[in-house]
């Protein structure tokens, strides 16, 4: 058996960087999958992210950086094991106060 992990949307309640927009990378199992500009009290549509196909065994790992010219901040990471198909969950991210939430859900 496999499960599908689909990832819907990004918001942003309080970005890392004090001034101007955030620029953000998820990275899935510590590949980049998408990139993009995000302030205060946006939502983000990050359903072009292929769905990711796991292992009943596996886990995901996604992870947020927000990205600097002097280095990338990282801003957690979520494991992604099992959640009720069908029904959307969220995975908070709130290092270097920061505060981001990503709806996902596992398809049927
Ligand atoms: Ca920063
Ligand atoms: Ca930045």
């Amino acid at each position: 058996m496999t499960k599908q992990l689909h990832l819907y949307s990004l918001s942003c309640r309080k970005t890392e960087d004090a001034t101007g927009m955030d620029d953000i990378i998820l990275r899935v199992n510590g590949i980049t999958r998408w990139s993009g500009r995000i302030t205060d009290g946006q939502t983000v549509d990050i359903s072009s992210i292929d769905t990711i196909v796991y292992g009943d065994d596996q886990d995901v790992r996604i992870e947020l950086y927000e990205s600097d010219v002097e280095g990338d901040d990282f801003l957690g990471f979520n494991s992604v094991s099992n959640y009720p198909v069908g029904i959307p969950f969220f995975l908070q991210y709130s290092l270097d106060e920061a505060d981001y939430t990503i709806k996902a859900a596992l398809l049927t």
